[in-house]
């Protein structure tokens, strides 16, 4: 009947895997539309962690399909280890998940060149993941990349074979780095056997002939706005579009078809890698909330810088993605801090301004904050909104406010039970 979207307002890891896995007993499809296997999207229930990377965050509830779209890039060996993981769980993922033909494969030697890219950076690198994203997606808009159905036509080997000596020719560009490509090539191609029968689709016309048939479809965002390669903090950036266009292009639906717009954000701001972060903080508080929030990447296991929320930024991105409805995730990991801030204004040569410039890292920007009452409880046991402490509720309401978005949904814990319906 209509596409939902779920996708993150920061700069990821805003909880939005969590969240997709709540929601999906009301979609008939859960489809992931950009990125790869840099995102890294934590599930909890019955006692155990799972964190997916490429397949969809439904796929742990039954009679759901999972759609991989075209604007996805795939590792088959990250892939492979996914379904192998959730299969132990008893998952059928063979009859829950697609992929679609038009998404891309990522080479060992794309990862090769990101690492190699990485280090010729040196202080200027963007903290990629590794996992060869940005080369990937040169090739695709490049015009040179390897896709899914043409594992299923003839010439995959031969095609396979040009792309990488073209990249074993840019490589001499570069310092060597360690890798083992040999070793890499094996894996790869012991995975595709893996993954060979997952069944390869055309997305566009499944999920279009299925919004003819009453069917709704969510569409799973990975990272987050400000990562965006248009409209993030470029060039600290990753390189697909993660923001609501992206659902159109990755999954060849039209604008129309797309009706409400889930943003999530955090009670406060994360990043990794690197880049600007205007609300960053360098102090105890900014320990504290690392700590608490257990703020390591899911991925790479990096630790995660962390600040205040910061409201110019989140009002930019609901401006850019078109939100309706707001999700507020970690509201429990403030409890212990009182009192805590929220950026509610900039100032940039003087000049006061709620709006993002265009080139965050080149400016000198003065956050102005303003003080918020804590509300010293825990929370993670609430049900019910009106149940939350009076600070907590003036929290979610002073960003509903300013933000002109209602929340749907406030999160208290990590559980799939953590959330609390608010509309
Ligand atoms: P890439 O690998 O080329 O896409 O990296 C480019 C930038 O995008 C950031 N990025 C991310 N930021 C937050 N979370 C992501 N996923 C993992 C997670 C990350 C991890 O869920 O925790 O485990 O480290 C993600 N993926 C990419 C990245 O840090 C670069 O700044
Ligand atoms: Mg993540």
């Amino acid at each position: 009947m209509s596409v939902d979207v779920i996708l993150g307002l920061q700069w990821g890891d805003e909880g939005k895997g969590k969240i997709v896995d709540s929601l999906a007993t009301n979609y008939d499809f859960i489809c992931r539309f950009q990125g790869g296997p840099n995102a890294g999207h934590t599930l909890i229930f019955d006692n155990k962690k799972y964190v997916l990377h490429t397949i969809p965050s439904g796929i742990f509830r039954e009679n759901i399909k999972n759609i991989i779209g075209a604007g996805v890039v795939i590792d088959p060996v990250i892939l492979g280890k996914e379904i192998a993981n959730v299969e132990q769980e008893g998952v059928q993922v063979r009859k829950q998940l697609q992929i679609s033909n038009r998404a891309h494969f990522i080479l060992p030697t794309h990862r090769l060149l990101d690492k190699a890219s990485e280090a010729d950076k040196g202080k200027a690198k963007i903290g990629s993941t590794l996992k060869g994203i940005g080369p990937t997606y040169m090739d695709k808009t490049g015009r040179n990349g390897l896709r899914y159905g043409d594992l299923f036509a003839p010439g995959f080997r031969e095609k396979y074979t040009k792309l990488k000596e073209k990249h074993l020719r840019l490589y001499k560009m570069y310092d060597e780095v360690d890798f083992d490509l040999k070793g890499e090539e094996d894996r790869w191609f012991e995975s595709l056997e893996n993954i060979k029968d997952i069944p390869h689709i055309d997305a566009e016309y499944i999920l279009n002939r299925a919004l003819k048939d009453q069917k709704d479809i969510l569409a799973e965002g990975a990272q987050g706005t400000m990562l965006d390669i248009e409209y993030g903090t470029y060039p600290f950036v990753t390189s697909s579009n993660t923001t609501t266009s992206g659902v159109c292009s990755g999954l060849g639906i039209a604008p129309s078809q797309i009706k409400e717009v889930i943003g999530i954000t955090k009670a406060y701001c994360t990043r990794v890698g690197s880049g600007p972060f205007p609300t960053e903080l360098f102090d105890e508080n900014g320990q504290k909330l690392q700590e608490i929030g257990h703020e390591f990447g899911a991925t790479t296991g990096r630790s995660r810088r962390c600040g205040w929320l910061d409201l110019p930024q989140l009002n930019y991105s609901i401006m850019i993605n078109g939100v309706t409805q707001l999700v507020i995730t970690k509201l429990d990991v403030l409890s212990e801090f009182d009192p805590f801030m929220v950026g509610e204004e900039y100032i940039i040569d003087g000049q006061k301004t709620t709006d993002l410039p265009y080139d965050l890292e080149a400016q000198d920007i003065e956050v102005q904050y303003r003080a918020m009452e804590g509300w010293n409880k825990d929370i993670t046991g609430v049900k019910k909104f009106e149940d939350l402490p009076e600070n907590a509720r003036n929290y979610v309401e002073l960003i509903e406010e300013q933000t002109g978005v209602k929340a749907s949904i406030v999160s208290n814990g990590p559980g799939r039970d953590q959330v609390i319906q608010k509309e």
